[in-house]
């Protein structure tokens, strides 16, 4: 006896192009070599003698197109169970199917793995990309679900671009594969560009497992680029020479965003949290988006801070979900250009006190009512603003080297002046030609442009009287004749108290 002939395939074939296993779709066996006088099968018959291990349906039978190929057409499926995963089918030999060239043992046994498909090969119908995530629509549901991982993606997904630092995804639905970015450092996602490479090895296919594997380029990724920083400017609001409030960073977008479209306010944790600084900005600061595509830090205290001009300060974390206006565009994130500006003015000279000057208005024996003027070289950011001083201030800032009284105050009456007004000079000690002020840095008197340092230390001593002595008569003798006494008298007039 010659040995069995053998199945050298099988091979199923939906001929219809549908997405489904069913009518009009075809398993065949193809045999090493012509049989003898082989008969058609009804239904029956092939379940007892090709012994499929799933149900192939309600109405199927069986034709021999050759001598040597044998195909099952299904004719109506409602009840199979078919999955190209698992089917298999084990000849039985008492169907007697045996060589026709010589007398020969008949086939059994289990059948090679069945190739083809009975469903059309799934496809990616859209790859939309929209905030952080990225979704995969497919035009049917698919054999997988649950989690992937990064790793995962990109070796099944073989994106052509970098999706970012972190990434996985998750199934939200049969149909749809969402893939979440948690970090987009690096990315090169490019609407309209980017796009996916699915690999076999995936082994994706329609759920019911009856298509083919999918592979091969997925459509360009489409959706709208999110807001991106076009400049980072730091803003010195006082033109001064610190970094302190109210200094002020400008961020401004390429187009209104989804917040700054509300205006909103944003306190300092929450800045931390969408630009992660990689500096320290102060101790304090708050942003508020002052237009809808103007974010603005204002310092409230710079303590702390060690931000750099030129430097990158901020990377957008996409986390936070800033994104256009309309909320449909990917969100924003990664480095900001690096920032331009100052906060601190190019510094002029501090202002200087040219004379310090008293008179007495009210009386000419008691410092009570005595004024002093503090004249300085050029006007002050304290003089334009017209700054008063109580006594507790004139004392710590302005600090006299002698007392004044028990009562006294100070104001700016111009930009360059002082007045310092004695309501009681109850124990004063201040005298002209030794009295001076030690001005204090804390009294922050710098020139009106505010970029000066501080003026500190001593004035010059006080010139003028405590008293009122608007003017002096000097008078000497000159000559006596008999009864007439001649004096020459000059009267000394003190403008300087005037
Ligand atoms: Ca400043």
């Amino acid at each position: 006896m010659a040995p069995a002939p053998t199945v050298i395939s099988v091979v199923a074939a939906n001929p219809s192009g549908d997405n489904v296993y069913g009518a009009t779709d075809t398993i065949t066996f193809t045999f090493s070599e012509p049989l003898r006088s082989p008969q058609p099968l009804d239904r029956l018959r092939i379940i007892n003698g090709f012994g499929p291990s799933h149900n192939l349906g309600a109405v199927f039978s069986g034709q021999w197109i050759s001598n040597s190929q044998f195909r099952i057409t299904i004719d109506d499926a409602t009840g199979h169970n078919v999955s190209l995963s698992t089917l298999q089918f084990v000849i039985a030999d008492h169907l007697g199917l045996r060589a026709d060239a010589n007398l020969s043992y008949a086939v059994s046994g289990v059948t090679p793995a069945i190739s083809g498909a009975f469903a059309a090969t799934p496809s990616v119908v859209s790859v939309t990309a929209v905030g952080r995530s990225i979704m995969l629509a497919f035009n049917v549901g698919v054999n997988k679900g649950g989690s992937m991982t990064q790793s995962d993606i990109n070796m099944m997904l073989q994106p052509d671009f970098v999706l970012g630092a972190s990434y996985s995804a998750y199934w939200i639905s049969p149909t749809t594969l969402n893939i979440t970015i948690y970090n987009m450092t690096g990315s090169t996602l490019a609407i309209g560009v980017s796009r996916f490479d699915i690999n076999g090895m995936w082994q994706l296919r329609n759920a019911a497992e009856t298509s083919a594997f999918l592979s091969g380029l997925t459509p360009r990724i489409t959706g709208i680029a999110a807001p991106m920083v076009t400049s980072v400017v730091a803003i010195n609001t006082y033109n001064d020479l610190q970094y302190a409030w109210p200094d002020m960073i400008n961020i401004t977008f390429d187009q209104p965003t989804n917040f700054g479209v509300q205006g909103l306010s944003v306190i300092r944790s929450d800045l931390i949290l969408l630009l992660q600084p990689r500096f320290e900005l102060g101790s304090s600061y708050g942003g508020r988006w002052i237009t809808p595509t103007v974010l603005q830090i204002t310092i409230f205290m710079g303590d702390g801070a060690n931000a750099t001009i030129g430097a990158v300060l901020f990377d957008i974390n996409p986390e936070f979900g800033l994104q256009n206006a309309a909320g449909t565009s990917l969100f924003s994130s990664g480095p900001t250009p690096a920032i331009t500006g100052s906060w601190i003015a190019t510094a002029v000279p501090a202002p200087t006190v040219l004379s310090v000057t008293g008179w007495n208005p009210l009386n000419g024996s008691t410092h009570t009512g005595a004024e002093v003027f503090i004249v300085f070289s050029t006007p002050t950011n304290r003089g334009v603003l017209n700054s008063t001083y109580s006594m507790i201030s004139v004392n710590s800032w302005l600090q006299p080297s002698a007392s004044l009284g028990t009562a006294y105050t100070a104001a700016w009456i111009s930009g360059t002046t002082i007045r310092l007004s004695i309501q009681n000079g109850t124990g004063a000690t201040a005298e002209t030609g030794s009295l001076r002020f030690n001005i204090s840095a804390s009294a922050d008197i710098r020139v009106a442009t505010n970029n000066s340092l501080q003026i500190q230390g001593n004035t010059p001593a006080m010139v003028g009287s405590f008293y009122f002595v608007p003017c002096t008569l000097v008078c000497v003798i000159v000559s006596l004749h008999g009864r007439h006494l001649n004096i020459a008298c000059s009267l000394v007039i003190n403008y300087s108290v005037l």
